[in-house]
């Protein structure tokens, strides 16, 4: 990480307890650095995490107001802050297991209602923090732990079903396109409304074994070789998209934003103007 940028890191507590190759240093990395070109004051922001490895990226690394929650209700958690502190920029750092398997429901229903939180999902393919188990991202024949004869499942595209329960935005990137990674948090950062961005990203210790990624660089050439942009992926057949990572803006609107309604309601209540 560039010097200037531990500023906003407790760094009395670094190295962070991530293991060697895993992403989430990068996701940290790169969080910092959406941070720090928006200049927004750190003390404005108020990370909610899960339970999971994703969820130390932001707590308790990261010099701002940090919510460490219960599995999966990191969503539930940021919803009631959004509503009780509707100024402040509500983070939510967690992993697919978090926010897409346990916490599944509550993610849909934040994107419907466009809460005016920013999530980034993590998504590594597999329970990293309990040791491997299969994710509702893992793919289809990838054997864990707890799918030692192969994954019978199919995996969930989680950013094209946010996209699609109305988020006024949505990407998905990998650990390997930082810059675009970057680009995109501030994106999300600015939006009004529910932002959702999944970052693809690597566990060499829990997955990659498995799957014959054993390290970092590994994932990087995979993600690299494997990915497609949105535009090309319209091109694709489902088959040829099989197996295949697309990367890029999967929507932006300008929905109104959920605390924004409520509050508004309430006041037509207040003075006696609504219905
Ligand atoms: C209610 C509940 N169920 C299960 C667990 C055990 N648990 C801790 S972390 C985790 C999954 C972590 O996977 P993910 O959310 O994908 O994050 P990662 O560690 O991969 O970043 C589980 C099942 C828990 N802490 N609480």
């Amino acid at each position: 990480m560039e010097h200037h940028l531990l500023k906003y890191l407790r760094e009395e507590i670094l190295p962070t307890t991530h293991c060697p190759g895993c992403g989430c240093g990068q996701v940290l990395n790169a969080f910092v650095n959406a941070i720090d070109t928006l200049r927004i004051d750190p003390r404005g922001i108020i990370s909610v995490t899960g339970i999971g490895c994703s969820s130390w990226i932001p707590s308790p690394y990261f010099k701002g107001d940090t919510l460490h929650t219960t599995h999966g209700r990191a969503i539930a958690f940021a919803t009631g802050v959004k509503v009780i502190r509707p100024d402040s920029n509500v983070v939510v750092i967690a992993g697919d297991g978090d926010l897409a398997g346990i916490g599944g429901n509550h993610l849909i229903h934040a994107a419907r209602r466009n809460v005016g939180l920013t999530v980034y999902l993590v998504n590594n393919y597999i329970y990293g923090m309990t040791g491997g188990q299969v994710s509702p991202t893992t793919p289809f024949g990838v054997v864990t732990s707890t799918t030692p004869y192969t994954n019978a499942e199919y995996p969930l595209k989680i950013a094209e079903l946010v996209a699609a329960a109305g988020a006024n935005y949505v990407a998905r990137w990998t650990t390997y396109h930082i810059r675009k990674l970057i680009a995109s948090m501030e994106e999300a950062l600015q939006t009004k409304g529910f932002a959702f961005i999944e970052i693809v990203s690597q566990c060499p210790v829990a997955y990659g074994r498995r799957v014959g990624l054993r390290d970092g660089v590994a994932f990087m050439e995979y993600f690299k070789e494997n990915s497609v942009s949105v535009r090309k992926s319209k091109t694709m057949s489902e088959e040829e998209l099989e197996g295949k990572i697309v990367v890029g803006r999967l929507a932006r609107r300008e929905r109104v934003e959920f605390t924004e309604s409520l509050r508004k309601i309430i006041e037509e209540q207040r003075t006696g103007t609504g219905a």
